[in-house]
């Protein structure tokens, strides 16, 4: 039986093809999975779980809660995005919250799971911001917030984010190689899957403990793509297959 690894999806209600492009996903090849692990940015933002009930956000999670009750263990690591999801979100879904990095047994081989984004170590001021809003205490003010206060301030962040992302190189913006070493050496892993970079690739990266592999998963800004994982290993592949 198959893993498969989804990220980057950036779900909202202006972008629909990229959700009707997903609940086929859930509805096709995900059915026939053990497991689906979801890495971050599932959605483009979360404001938080009291907003499970718009419109847009209660039909993703009706099919991954369809998905998760047909028997498909599902997974869901927070992205940048929407790191906001909690208990709530996981108990209506019928899915397992796991912490960034997550290491597991992926058909006997020790597999380190991470969003990305701390990989990105020469992104300092992402980094500083980052730190900021994962305080529990400035979630908590956060969340306290109304939901149109909420939205106003992302939309905000997201115009700074812009401008700011438009002042980096590439360079900066891609993972630290010796982040990657330090996450598989701490954890006992030579083999890392995450996405945030948009940047699908299999690489290969020589460390002391031997050659180990970087699978980068894709975005589904035009179209989808996963990493399917199983006794033969990994491939990427195309959704809709292509
Ligand atoms: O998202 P992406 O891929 O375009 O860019 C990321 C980094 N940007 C972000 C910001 C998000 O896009 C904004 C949406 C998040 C919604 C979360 C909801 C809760 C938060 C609400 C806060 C009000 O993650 C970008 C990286 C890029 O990836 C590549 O790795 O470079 O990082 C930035 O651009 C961040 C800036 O460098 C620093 C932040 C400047 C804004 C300062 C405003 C302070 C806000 C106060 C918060 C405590
Ligand atoms: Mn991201």
């Amino acid at each position: 039986m198959a893993t498969l690894f989804v990220s980057d999806l950036h779900l909202c209600p202006e972008r629909p093809h990229g959700a009707r492009l997903f609940d086929a996903f859930l509805a096709g090849p995900a059915r026939s999975a053990a497991a689906l692990y979801l890495l971050g940015d599932l959605f483009e933002y979360w404001l938080g779980d009291d907003d499970a009930g718009d419109p847009f956000n209660a039909a993703i999670l009706a099919a991954l809660r369809r998905l998760s009750d047909s028997g498909v263990a599902l997974h869901f690591m927070a992205g940048n995005r929407d790191f906001l999801v909690g208990d709530a979100f996981a108990r209506a879904a019928g899915l397992s919250l796991v912490d960034d990095p997550q290491r597991i047994e992926l058909n006997g081989v020790p597999t380190l799971l991470m969003h990305g984004d701390t990989l990105c170590t020469d992104d300092a001021a992402y980094l500083a911001f980052r730190a900021e809003v994962r305080a529990p205490a400035w979630q908590r003010d956060f969340l306290a917030l109304p939901l149109a206060e909420r939205k106003a301030r992302i939309a905000a962040l997201r115009l700074d984010s812009e401008t700011e992302k438009a002042m980096k190189t590439a360079a900066i913006m891609d993972v630290n190689e010796d982040a990657v070493r330090q996450a598989l050496a701490a954890h006992g892993c030579r083999r890392l899957i995450h996405g945030h970079t948009h940047r699908p690739a299999h690489h290969l990266l020589e460390t002391a403990h031997g050659t180990a592999e970087r699978w980068v998963l894709p975005d589904w800004h035009e179209s989808g793509g996963y990493l399917l994982c199983d006794a033969a290993g990994c491939r990427l592949l195309d959704w809709p297959a292509g």
